[in-house]
């Protein structure tokens, strides 16, 4: 009998993996921002394809407590002319939010078509908790943001949170994986920045119900993107929920019975 619990349990852990990882939950670039004066509000990617931020994958793995957010973008980090400052543009920090995400909109936003934020900027819209320096992968809270003003001269959004900046706490630490992002400033091809975060250092567990908002752009701001992801059944896998070791350890009986009796049949020919 004892044999039979440790299967049981082991079926368990085996069923359990099985509900490990949700359904990535892609979200389009459909944000805009508030642009420099003088530029055209309306559009979405300034400087050509090689600063174009094509959306975001969320995934949440429900059993590990992982997060991960995938950048899915054109631009190579180092791209851009120098700037009077010596500055090229770079890899801007991932912004979250751990209270929704709420940004600024207002009528005709979007030419009426849908909703562009167009007139977000960082004066406006979500608070971001959270931050993570894309150079080393440090969690912070509470600090400073750092402008496309005040990272790179030639920006298209000035009022664009672009960096995390000084007067922080450090909470934590992610991955960033950049091997897979876009390495050649002069071919703008499609490429990932990966920044994987344990939730917990998010002051979350997987068991909580929360939406979460993201923050993206390039230095220059010349791309920004923006979204958020709900951990409600959009993003949990189906079963999911049904976590208790419990109710996991009947599943596994269930489907031991059949192969128990089979054995004990045998035992008896
Ligand atoms: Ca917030
Ligand atoms: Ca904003
Ligand atoms: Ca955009």
């Amino acid at each position: 009998m004892k044999k039979l619990v440790k299967l049981v349990l082991l079926s368990g852990l085996a069923l359990s993996s099985q509900f490990a990882f949700a359904t990535p939950v892609n979200i389009a670039d459909g944000y805009l921002g508030q642009t420099n004066s003088g530029l055209n509000n309306m559009q979405d990617v300034f400087g050509g394809t090689g600063y174009k931020v094509e959306g975001m994958d969320v995934d949440i793995n429900f059993v590990t407590g992982y997060l991960t957010i995938d950048i899915n973008t054109y631009y190579a980090d180092g791209d851009g002319p120098i700037d009077g400052n010596g500055n090229v543009t770079h890899n801007g920090d991932l912004f979250i939010s751990t209270d929704g995400w709420n940004p600024y909109s207002t009528a005709g936003d979007c030419n009426g078509a849908g909703q562009c934020y167009s007139h977000d900027d960082a004066t406006n819209g979500e608070d971001w908790e959270y931050g993570v320096v894309s150079t080393t992968g440090a969690l912070m809270t509470g600090f400073n943001t750092v402008l496309a003003s005040d990272a790179y001269g030639f920006n298209a959004r000035e009022d664009q949170e672009v960096l995390v900046g000084t007067g922080g706490t450090n909470v934590g630490n992610a991955t960033v994986d950049t091997s897979n992002q876009n390495q050649d400033i002069n071919n703008a091809t499609l490429g990932t920045i990966r920044y994987t975060i344990l939730l917990s250092d998010l002051g979350l567990t997987a068991q909580d119900d929360f939406t979460l908002g993201f923050h993206w752009s390039m230095t220059c701001g010349n791309d920004v993107i923006e979204g958020g992801v709900s951990s409600s059944t959009a993003t949990r896998p189906p079963g999911s929920e049904v976590s208790e070791p419990s109710i996991l350890a009947l599943l596994g009986l269930g489907l031991l019975i059949p192969a128990f009796r089979r054995r004990r049949l045998l035992q008896q020919a």
